[in-house]
C-alpha cells in the first residue's frame, strides 16, 4: 500500500473540529486536504472519516474516527480491498470518567438535585436513598479498552468488581469474568450494569427482558456502547414498572434522541446525547493513531486496529 494524499472526510465535525484534526495530522509525512460529500478518492488516499460513504471504497485505507464501526460494511472493504482501521484505544480515559459520573450521580443523588436547583428547591432525598459506591458490585460488560478503564476507576473507588467478555483471561480489578452466556447470572448481585461491547451480530439485544429481569430491583442500567445492545421496548417497561432503578444512557437506537421519546421524562435516567467520548484534545488522539499507522504502511508493516 502507498499512501499519497491523507483526506480529512468533513463528517469527522462530529467527533472534533475538522481544522484541528487536519492540524494535527500535518505532521505526517504525506500531504493532507479536507474532503466534503461528492468528491472521489484514489488509490493513493486515506481517508479519515466519521461516517462511512460509497466514495471510500476506491480509497486503499479508511480511518474511522470511532471505535464503533458497527456503521461500515467490513464484506464491501474485503471485496473491494480498501484496509479499514478504527480508533479503539483511544477512550480509556474520557468514557471511563463519564461512566464513574453516572455511577456517582445515583449514589450520591446528585442527578436530583441538579433537576431540584433549577426550581430553587431545598430538599433532601429520603434518608434510604443515597448510598456509597464503596462495597457495591458492578458488573462490567466487554472489557476493552472502556471496559478496563471502567474497572481500574471502580477497583480505585472500593467495588466490588465483575465483568462479561467471550475470552476467559483473568483481567486486574475484575473478581470473576463470566462468558456472554451467562450474563444473567453476572448481572444478579449487581448495584450497576455497564455496557462496554461492540454492536455485532452478537451483541444486538444483548439486553433484553430476561437480562433485565435479573437485574436487582435497586440496579442502574449504564449504557455507553449502542443503543441496539439494548432492547428499546424492554428497556421501557422496566423503567416503567421499576423492576430496575434507573439508568444512565449515551447511545441509542435512533440518533439524536427523538424529543417526544419516553426516556427524556424519568428522573431516575441520567440522559447524555452521545458525548461520553467527547474531550477537547480527541483531534490529537485520532490523529496520533493515523500517523502512527502511516508510519507503518511506510515501514511496510501491518495496520494497527485494522478491521476490515
Ligand atoms: P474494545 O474492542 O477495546 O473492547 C471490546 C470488548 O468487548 C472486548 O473486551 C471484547 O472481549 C468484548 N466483547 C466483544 N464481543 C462480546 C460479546 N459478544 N459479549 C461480551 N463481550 C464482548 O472496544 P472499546 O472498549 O474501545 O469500545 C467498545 C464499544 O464502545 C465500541 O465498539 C463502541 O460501540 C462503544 N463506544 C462508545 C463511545 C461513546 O461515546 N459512548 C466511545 C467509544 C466506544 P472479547 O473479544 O473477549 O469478547
Ligand atoms: C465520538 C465517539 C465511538 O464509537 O461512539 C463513539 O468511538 C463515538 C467522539
Amino acid at each position: 500500500m502507498d499512501i499519497d494524499r491523507i483526506a480529512v472526510h468533513e463528517s469527522v465535525a462530529e467527533a472534533c473540529p475538522t481544522d484541528s484534526l487536519a492540524q494535527s495530522l500535518s505532521a505526517c509525512s504525506v500531504p493532507v486536504e479536507t474532503t466534503t460529500d461528492g468528491e472521489s478518492y484514489a488509490d493513493g488516499d486515506c481517508v479519515v472519516t466519521f461516517s462511512p460513504r460509497e466514495a471510500f471504497l476506491d480509497a486503499a485505507w479508511v480511518h474511522g474516527v470511532r471505535a464503533g464501526y458497527d456503521e461500515f460494511d467490513t464484506a464491501a472493504y474485503e471485496a473491494s480491498g480498501t484496509a479499514l482501521t478504527n480508533s479503539t484505544g483511544i477512550h480509556g480515559d474520557t468514557v471511563p470518567e463519564t461512566v464513574v459520573g453516572y455511577l456517582t450521580a445515583f449514589a450520591r443523588r446528585l442527578h436530583v438535585y441538579r433537576d431540584r436547583q433549577r426550581d430553587r428547591e431545598w430538599d433532601h432525598e429520603p434518608y434510604d436513598a443515597p448510598f456509597t459506591l464503596s462495597g457495591e458490585r458492578v458488573c462490567v460488560v466487554g472489557l476493552g479498552t472502556i471496559g478496563r478503564g471502567i474497572v481500574d476507576r471502580a477497583d480505585a473507588l472500593g467495588m466490588d468488581v465483575v465483568g462479561v467478555r467471550r475470552s476467559d483471561d483473568p483481567v486486574p480489578g475484575v473478581e470473576r469474568v463470566y462468558e456472554p452466556a451467562d450474563l444473567r447470572t453476572a448481572v444478579a448481585d449487581a448495584r450497576f450494569v455497564v455496557l462496554a461491547v461492540p454492536l455485532t451480530g452478537e451483541t444486538e439485544g444483548l439486553v433484553d427482558a430476561r437480562i433485565l429481569d435479573a437485574m436487582p430491583a435497586n440496579g442502574y442500567l449504564v449504557n455507553v456502547a449502542r443503543g441496539d445492545v439494548v432492547v428499546e421496548d424492554a428497556l421501557l417497561s422496566a423503567l416503567d414498572e421499576e423492576t430496575i432503578a434507573g439508568a444512565a444512557i449515551d447511545a441509542y437506537w435512533e440518533e439524536p434522541l427523538p424529543a417526544d421519546h419516553p426516556l427524556w421524562e424519568f428522573e431516575n435516567v441520567i440522559v447524555t446525547p452521545h458525548c461520553a467520548a467527547f474531550t477537547n484534545r480527541y483531534h490529537e488522539d485520532v490523529a496520533a493513531l493515523v500517523r502512527g499507522n502511516v508510519e507503518r504502511v511506510a515501514r511496510g508493516d501491518e495496520l494497527r486496529n485494522r478491521v476490515a
